[in-house]
């Protein structure tokens, strides 16, 4: 029970119970309706980057911690961004629902508050390295709509409370005398209206929204160099097994993107710079004009943990990373290219695999098709043996010859390693859980881009190593499938796997976290045969 106070001398007003929630549903509608307004401003004019909840959940992804992203990865794979943008939303709403139950007796305060939330918005929309022009307008638009949202609503809180009540000088919505009828349908109708208002906004723009109008591109060429015809793999004749060729649409993703960047590649432009005797840029059309070779090249995640599901296989088609660099001239000083995407992020690779003859593309192309939006269109790069951080830029539009020391990439930032080869692996892709008894097949893939893959062995609970059966070679950048025929026995059993490389060297039993260099270890799974 709450009290209301009184002036001295005044009759207190008959107890009664006070109901904070119409506050709280003030301040919470208030900032959806300033977020919505923002982001969609965002979104149709300033680059969505400059949307508030985007702006501040950016920041947030910077500011995190490696080991906290490193979980956020492995538990929610790409969905993470939508979880942290659901967080971030949640978060303030939350915030936003307290600073409206404060508004009851201190609106001042209140209303200062909410500013503050827009205000920080506007900062981390400003901070933003992909920030365009004027990226603090979208935030305080939101605020500028949440400000008088909250009022009202908050006005229509006070005079539900008030009826019957004493004038009370501290819920001084109106003069004593003139308070309205109590009216709570009117304040939900309000908040209602407003929510119902935002989802439209946000609907509404993403129907307009960033898809802006892509004219009509030239022809992706023919390769000068064509790949051989991928052989026929292991994917129907072992059930459960990876196929050898990941469709782009089942191929992982992971980035630092909110939103899969569009590019438009009529306005985009490659630029080679930094320690170079002749910088230059070209565009699309340019690049396509330029001899490209075709290649099998698997990719893999420096985040895979073993045993996990952050790699694939494709079939890329680009120009030789080498014959930019050759064109502009690195000067021998350079130990690194620092490749920039059209957002901002930045990775490096090491110089020396993008010139010791390797496969290194800047591609258009993956499975035939132009790049798709979330791997990189208009071009990206792909190098080889490299895990994705240090080499497979996407959305690339610079590639800048400098040092490490000079400096730094996002990641390097974080502490990971700079010279990163991607170590041999094995995947156990089946059986998984439960499992029949009798005959079945252990399957998976097996990697190590750029040394290849000789073998793979398996292990049954104690038993000895068994070689598996090989699926077909595609050269030393692409995985391999492999297969055990098993006669599954009743009970559980622990499958282990190991891969040799064609140096010969077998794959590491030593367990290694993916951070700082990539995960290591035997990949295992245990099962249940009935
Ligand atoms: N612009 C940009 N490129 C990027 C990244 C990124 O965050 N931004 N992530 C890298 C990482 S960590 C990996 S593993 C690969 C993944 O490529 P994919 O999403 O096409 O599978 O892209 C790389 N290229
Ligand atoms: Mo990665």
């Amino acid at each position: 029970m709450a009290t209301v106070q009184t002036e001295p001398g005044r009759v207190a007003a008959p107890a009664r119970r006070v109901s904070r929630w119409p506050y709280a549903v003030a301040g919470l509608v208030a900032a959806l309706a300033g977020m919505a307004v923002g982001h969609v401003l965002a979104v149709v004019a300033f680059g969505s980057s400059s949307s508030p909840v985007l702006a501040v959940g950016s920041q947030v992804v910077d500011a995190t911690p490696v080991a906290v992203e490193q979980w956020a990865v492995h538990t929610l794979g790409t969905s993470d961004k939508p979880f942290l943008l659901t967080m971030v939303a949640l978060v303030t709403g939350l915030a936003a629902a307290g600073i409206g139950v404060v508004g009851r007796t201190r609106p001042t305060l209140a209303r200062l508050l909410l500013a503050g939330l827009a205000l920080v918005a506007a900062v981390c929309a400003s901070l933003r390295p992909e920030a365009g022009n004027l990226p603090a307008v979208p935030s305080i638009a939101a605020g500028l709509v949440g400000l008088p949202v909250f009022s009202r609503l908050r006005g229509r809180a006070v005079d539900g409370e008030t009826r019957g009540m004493a004038y009370d000088p501290r819920m001084s919505a109106y003069e004593p005398g003139t308070r309205p009828a109590p009216d709570r349908r009117g304040f939900l109708a309000a908040a209602g209206g407003v929510v119902a208002g935002g989802v439209a906004l946000v609907v509404g723009s993403r129907l307009v929204g960033p898809g802006k109008p892509r004219g009509p591109l030239p022809a992706l060429p023919a390769p000068v160099d064509a790949a051989p015809a991928l052989p026929t793999g292991l994917d129907a004749r072992v059930k459960g097994i990876t196929p050898f060729r990941t469709p782009a649409k089942d191929f992982y993703r992971v980035d630092t993107e909110f939103l899969v960047p569009h590019v438009d590649a009529a306005g985009w432009k490659l630029t080679i710079d930094g320690d170079v005797a002749h910088p230059f840029s070209i565009t699309y059309a340019e690049l396509l004009r330029m001899p490209m070779i075709e290649r099998d090249i698997t990719l893999a995640c420096v985040s895979n943990e073993v045993n996990g599901d952050l790699t694939g296989g494709a079939r890329w088609l680009g120009v030789r990373t080498k014959d930019l660099l050759e064109r502009a001239g690195v000067h021998s000083t350079a130990d690194q290219i620092l490749s920039t995407s059209t957002s901002g992020m930045t990775i490096s690779t090491p110089l020396a695999a993008l010139l010791d003859g390797r496969d290194a593309l800047v591609a258009v192309a993956m499975n035939g098709a132009r790049l798709p939006d979330a791997h990189g269109f208009p071009a990206r790069l792909v190098t080889p043996g490299l895990y994705g951080f240090t080499g497979a830029t996407k959305w690339v539009s610079r590639m800048t010859a400098t040092t490490y020391a000079a400096q730094s990439a996002y990641w390097t930032e974080q502490g990971w390693v700079t010279d990163a080869p991607v170590k041999t692996e094995a995947r156990i892709d089946t059986p998984t859980g439960r499992v029949s008894a009798g005959r079945t097949a252990i399957a998976g893939v097996a990697w190590a881009m750029h040394r290849g893959i000789r073998s793979v062995e398996v292990r049954v609970d104690d038993g000895d190593w068994q070689a598996a059966t090989m699926g077909p070679d595609a050269g030393i950048d692409y995985w391999r499938q492999w297969y055990l025929p098993w006669e599954a026995t009743p009970g559980r059993h622990t499958l282990v796997a190991r891969a040799t490389d064609d140096t010969g060297a077998v794959q590491t039993a030593a367990h290694a976290d993916p951070y700082p260099a990539g995960a290591s270890g035997y990949p295992s799974v245990t099962v249940t045969v009935s």
